[in-house]
């Protein structure tokens, strides 16, 4: 019925704070392009009274207010009917932690309804029937989910096919094969004295290739060790690490047999 096309639905009180998100880059090229569908609908077109408040205090007292139940259900049901297959999202730093396989996971749903919460949280009774996950985007505290629903929807939009312009730019990504992406350059050749690497220029694919390998590993190496801890390596990889250990044992070796004061720094 609606194709491969996935339904983003964010409900939240500030449904403005999403516009100049939509309109920007590659999240309004993928909308322009008919790969996803956008909107952000208020939560407070679902409060009723007068003031059409949305939050309340909290049962047993304590600080801070909480998001009421009544217009969560209300934005929630209306989303649902719109997209009955799209999964249904709190954002909290309580729930689990976003991460490029989360992307992933996401990537291939047929929508998702992002719930944000704002406040100090909302009613619990919310999370039994209405919400299907809990995503957080790491271990510090926002004032309100809307910015974590723009990176999941940033993420998860770029891993979307048809999405971005090279074909294999999304594979070819930091953290898709578990290493970082290796050092970029573009013109000019020297910039502030420093020289793009000679094999970048030498037209040498294979060694371009290897080149890039080498430095996805050092700097993953550098930068982020778990990711190469967990990772399968590739005979090719293994390669380049023995050759590292190798031109490490040599320098420590030419080090020692210059006396021991050659290791200790203070020559
Ligand atoms: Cl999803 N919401 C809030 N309020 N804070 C966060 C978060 C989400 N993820 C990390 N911190």
């Amino acid at each position: 019925m609606k194709g491969n096309r996935m339904n983003f639905i964010v409900l939240t009180i500030f449904p403005e704070m999403f516009n100049p998100f939509w309109e920007h880059g590659i999240i309004k090229r993928a909308i322009d392009r008919n790969k996803i569908l956008a909107s952000a609908v208020n939560i407070r077109d679902f409060a009723q009274g007068r003031h059409r408040t949305t939050d309340d205090r909290p049962y047993g007292g304590g600080c801070g207010m909480i998001m009421k139940p009544e217009p969560l259900a209300g934005a929630i049901r209306t989303a649902t009917k719109k997209a009955p297959l799209a999964k249904r999202i709190l954002l909290t730093p309580q729930g689990r932690r976003f991460d490029q396989g989360v992307a992933r996971e996401f990537a291939s749903l047929d929508g998702i309804i992002f719930v944000c919460g704002r406040y100090e949280g909302v009613d619990e009774r919310i999370c039994h029937n209405l919400i299907d996950d809990e995503i957080s985007i790491g271990d510090y505290v926002l004032t309100g989910g809307e910015l974590a629903a723009m990176v999941i929807i940033d993420a998860v939009t770029r891993l979307i096919p048809g999405v971005l312009g090279g074909k294999d730019s999304a594979e070819k990504d930091s953290f898709s094969g578990s290493v970082l992406k290796y050092a970029q350059y573009t013109r000019p050749r020297t910039f502030e004295g420093v020289d793009v690497p000679e094999v970048l220029l030498s037209g040498n694919h294979k060694k371009i290739e290897e080149a890039r390998l080498e430095s996805s590993l050092i700097r993953t190496f550098l930068k982020k060790q778990d990711l190469l801890e967990n990772r399968s390596l590739s005979a090719e990889e293994i390669k380049i690490l023995k050759k590292w250990c190798r031109d490490i044992e040599k320098i420590i070796h030419d080090q020692s047999i210059r006396g021991p004061d050659a290791l200790s720094g203070d020559q």
